[in-house]
């Protein structure tokens, strides 16, 4: 899916900013809340969660729909166009309704969605009203729990008095994922237009022969009126280069076999896109009226036997798995902190972080194509069966969404240079039902592999598990371990951790796979110091990632070292977390803990190329 853009033949307006709030009910919402102007409405920031505007216990722990309404004028030039309005991601199930009217609905949120509103849009004032669910299940990706148990919460069944009490506490969420379910439209809010005949996507791939550049692109087409294609459809193509010299002209003509216009040029010496060095063509498309420029890098891609190939170079990945999460604002979109914190990652000699445990905001790839950051793109698929004692395979009704979440990520991410991996889901159960979980994971491997035009490696990031029983993990291109060998095991004993690893590591080295850490850590709490190192103290976060990383260092086939976590984020309360999770490197606003400068000095030694070769 295209982000919107503002150019020669497309128009954009953002609807962000203060809208109308109103909190409804559990399961369902009163009609007249989105049909009508709202009697008592607050105002709450778009885009942002809703959980942390308000100094209200209600709104942060608020557990079924609200409604949020904004009314707007369609500036008169845009009234002939195909108009669209366009969600970037509303968390996690959205109603959409423009004058009373339903526009449809959109489950999942963290990916984008968007109405042709042409013959819905009035002249002069339109009440367009988003009714928002933020409950999690057994149907919903990220997973909730439907019994009991909360994450980190589950306390002594089977004792009568809590068992009752249990069943009389008010509704709520029980995420089984560990960071906070913050919920609201998150993500910007466009109202676009396109010409009738209009540019629908575009994919491009890449690749790299004597050192010059080929590049292959796809563009389909759509008619605002009618379903059928034109077969005599031609694209005109240009790619400049970042100094705006034009350095391919071409065009893009009909291909029946897949129903789209595809072009293909070389481009002599070309400039290739690398981490930490990245350089950016546009490839201008124009078709009929409508043109769109699509930024892209060329780079290839691969792994061969435990090497993780970016431009046939050897990568060793340095970085983080982050959250978007900050004060206030929850998940909601901040382009300020997200240009922070890429240049905390340069700042720390990082390259790369995984999207954990969701898709990120669009704007956020856009900066890492462009600062040469490198992005394991990961589904929302998080928290199935973690723990629990039924088969999640059987009992969750996640399948379907789980391949629309999959569709919909590579469809709006494939483009970008950043993105080298596709993570289809972190931490699942891949021990207790190993069979059935290979049988789960196997089609959408293979999902993902026929859906990326650049054919990218595809991960499951794997939960600290009985290796030898997970059929799974070692079917996948890169083996992705979150490991907590220090802290949820062997907590404190730092020689019995680096020896456990090391069993685990022989296991590993015998599958002749590419393997890297996705997730690794110690809670610190700020300020804590202790002479003896102990847990919870900023020297034990250091030690720990001193001693861990010394054991990996002597292991030719681990690519890559992805600590757990950028910052400390926002989790559900419960006895396992004061005041959320502290595994940061960096605390929630940002500034460095003591590890952060010993990984610093570190990563200044470790070279994006070439580490182990
Ligand atoms: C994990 C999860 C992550 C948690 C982390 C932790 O394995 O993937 O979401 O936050 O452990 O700190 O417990």
């Amino acid at each position: 899916m295209l982000y919107p853009q503002l150019n020669e033949s497309r128009m954009r307006v953002e609807l962000d900013g203060i809208w109308d709030f109103q909190t409804a009910g559990a399961d369902s919402y009163e009609e007249q809340l989105v049909k009508e102007p709202l009697a008592q409405p607050m105002p709450m920031a778009v885009p942002a969660s809703y959980n942390d505007q308000k100094d209200d216990v209600n709104l942060r722990s608020h557990y079924g729909w609200v409604v949020y309404q904004k009314t707007f004028t369609v500036p008169r030039m845009m009234i002939n166009e195909r108009m669209v309005l366009r969600f970037g991601a509303v968390t996690h199930q959205a109603e959409v309704y423009l004058n009373g009217q339903l526009l449809g609905r959109h489950k999942g949120g963290f990916l984008p969605f968007e109405f042709d509103v042409s013959f819905d849009i009035k002249f002069g004032g339109n009440l367009l009203a988003v009714a928002v669910d933020n409950r999690v299940n057994y149907g919903t990706l990220p997973v909730g729990n439907e019994n009991a148990v909360a994450f980190f919460g589950s306390d002594n069944p089977g004792i009568p008095s809590i068992e009752l009490a249990k069943t009389r506490c008010k509704s709520q969420n029980k995420p089984n994922f560990d960071f906070f379910n913050y919920a609201g439209i998150i993500r910007p809010v466009w109202l676009y237009t396109t010409p009738r005949f209009y540019i629908r996507d575009i994919s491009i791939v890449t690749d790299v022969k004597h050192g010059d550049g080929i590049v292959t692109c796809r563009i389909k087409t759509g008619d605002a009126w009618r379903e059928e294609s034109d077969t005599d459809a031609r694209a005109r193509i240009m790619i400049t280069d970042e100094v705006e010299n034009v350095v391919a002209d071409f065009t893009a003509a009909w291909l029946e076999e897949d129903g789209t216009l595809k072009g293909s040029c070389v481009i002599p010496d070309a400039k290739l896109w690398n981490p930490g060095a990245a350089y950016l063509y546009t490839l201008f498309v124009e078709y009929g009226e409508d043109m769109y420029e699509q930024k892209f890098g060329i780079r290839t891609v691969e792994v061969r036997g435990t090497q993780f190939l970016i431009n046939g170079k050897p990568f060793y990945f340095k970085g983080f798995g982050k959250h978007e999460d900050s004060f206030f604002h929850g998940r909601g979109t901040d382009p300020c902190l997200n240009v922070k914190d890429i240049s905390l990652i340069r700042w720390i000699n990082a390259n790369s972080f995984r999207t954990s445990h969701y898709p990120y905001a669009e704007e956020m790839y856009d900066l890492c194509d462009r600062e040469g950051i490198v992005v394991i793109d990961e589904t929302p698929a998080v928290g199935i069966g973690a723990g629990s004692a039924t088969n999640p395979y059987q009992a969750m009704r996640i399948h379907e969404h789980h391949r629309d979440v999959i569709r919909d990520m590579i469809d709006r991410d494939k483009n970008h240079p950043s993105v080298v991996m596709w993570s289809l889901a972190n931490e699942p159960d891949l021990e207790n039902f190993p069979q059935d979980a290979h049988d789960y994971f196997t089609p959408l491997y293979e999902l993902a592999h026929s859906l990326d035009p650049q054919n990218r490696p595809v991960t499951v990031v794997c939960c600290q598990n009985n290796y030898e029983k997970d059929l799974t993990t070692r079917t996948m291109d890169v083996v992705c371990l979150n490991r907590y060998y220090g802290w949820y095991n062997l907590g404190g004993d730092l020689d019995a951790a680096c020896d456990a690893l090391n069993i685990e590591l022989d296991f590993w080295e015998k599958q002749g796979k590419p393997v890297m850490f996705t997730e690794y850590g110690a809670d610190t709490y700020p300020g804590i110091h202790n002479t003896n190192g102990e847990m919870f103290s900023e020297e034990y976060q250091a030690d720990y990632y001193l001693r861990i990383n010394a054991e990996i260092d002597k292991r030719s086939f681990f690519i890559g070292e992805q600590l757990w976590n950028f910052a400390d984020f926002a989790t559900i309360q419960g006895p396992m977390r004061v005041d959320g999770n502290k595994k940061g490197i960096l605390t929630r606003d940002r500034r460095p803990k003591l590890a952060a400068h010993a990984l610093r000095q570190r990563w200044s030694g470790i070279p994006d190329f070439g580490y182990k070769a």
